[in-house]
């Protein structure tokens, strides 16, 4: 069996294939670009079950090859940061939607048996109260969730029209180690190790509900050899925090004061609140997650302590691009 893995030089994809790598299974096939958010330094290379390949996933003779050997693939490449998609959105729809669908078509075509295709609980937009189920209309309202929103109907069209064995997963907001450390929690965390001060938009009153990402690689194993073809699961955290008691929580884990806060403007379009129902995950696959919070936040704080090797070469670039 191969499962051929896009996107896992980044953040979450890296994790599902250290796990995956830690027991018996399946070959793995990596195919990553590289962009900015990619990092070999994230992947056991020599690991005998493990290849990696460099490569785009529009590129459709390439992505041919692959799927062409793949019994199975698992979808997490992505440009994944909202910001970003704020300030240029042309990225976010040639990978998520275009990249997708090339993906999608080289599937179909290589005889791919089953096809995972990583979402987010951003698809469904702002939720003031309550929670989003898999049956809940998609209102998606930055270029980045809108580009994902795109990517899900392919994928499930791809189902609907074709008969390939799709199955989507929608989790809400990850941490843990080898984040790039410009999402809110690695980046407050390194800011705060280095002395600096953490940027809180507007009031800070926006709600996250936070999962840690061995919960949700779990997740998406359970889907990957238990869920069903056309199906979409919720994956959640049960972590539900406002961005200003996530900071009181960071600020406490860093042995710093509120003095280190400043308050910024508002990001445009900010979505006030995500949460997902994951009842379906829980009853259809027995998923729950088993990381406590505050100890999970504990555990990554202490990762980014002790990797700055890792962290601060990304940083330096990022200050790079906005010379
Ligand atoms: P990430 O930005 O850390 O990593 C993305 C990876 O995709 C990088 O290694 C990058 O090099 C690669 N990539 C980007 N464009 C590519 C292309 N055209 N071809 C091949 N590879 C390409 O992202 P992440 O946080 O690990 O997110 C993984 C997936 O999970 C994404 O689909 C994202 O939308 C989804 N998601 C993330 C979160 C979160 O909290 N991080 C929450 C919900 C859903
Ligand atoms: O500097 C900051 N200050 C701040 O207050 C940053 C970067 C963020 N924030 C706020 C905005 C959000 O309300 O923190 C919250 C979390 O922000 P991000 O880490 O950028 O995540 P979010 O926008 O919620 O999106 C994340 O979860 C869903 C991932 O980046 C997406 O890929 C995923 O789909």
């Amino acid at each position: 069996m191969n499962v051929l893995v896009t996107g896992a030089a980044g953040f979450i994809g890296s994790a599902y294939v250290r796990m995956l790598l830690r027991s018996d299974g399946p070959t793995i096939t990596v195919l990553d670009k590289l962009t900015y958010a990619g990092s070999l330094d994230n992947l056991p290379l020599d690991h005998p079950r493990l290849e990696f390949v460099q490569g785009d996933i529009r590129d459709a003779e390439l992505v041919a090859k692959l799927t062409s050997q793949a019994d199975h693939v698992v979808h997490f490449a992505a440009e994944s940061h909202v910001d970003r998609s704020i300030s240029g959105a042309s990225d976010f729809v040639l990978t998520n939607v275009v990249g997708t669908q090339t993906l999608l078509e080289g599937a179909l075509r290589g005889g791919v048996s089953t096809f995972v295709h990583i979402s987010t609980d951003e698809v469904y937009g702002s939720v003031d109260s309550g929670s989003s189920d898999e049956e809940y209309l998609l209102r998606p309202s930055s270029p980045y969730s809108a580009s994902k929103a795109s990517s899900d109907l392919l994928a499930l069209a791809y189902h609907h029209t074709h008969g390939l064995d799709v199955r989507v997963t929608r989790c809400s907001n990850n941490y843990g180690p080898h984040q790039f450390p410009e999402k809110v929690i690695p980046l407050f965390v390194t800011n705060l190790l280095d002395g600096h001060q953490v940027p809180l938009y507007g009031e800070g009153l926006n709600v996250r509900d936070w999962l840690h990402v061995d919960d949700h690689c779990r997740g998406v194993e359970l889907v990957r050899t238990q869920g069903r073809p056309g199906e979409v699961y919720n994956i959640g955290g049960g972590t539900e925090l406002s961005n200003k008691e996530l900071t009181g929580l960071l600020l406490e884990a860093c042995g710093a004061d509120w003095d280190r806060v400043t308050h910024v403007a508002d990001r445009k379009g900010h979505d006030l609140r995500y949460s997902v129902d994951w009842s379906k995950a829980r009853e259809e696959l027995g998923y729950r997650p088993r990381h406590d919070f505050r100890s999970g936040l504990a555990e990554t704080v202490d990762w980014y302590r002790a990797h700055r090797a890792w962290w601060e070469p990304l940083k330096r670039r990022v200050a790079e691009e906005h010379a």
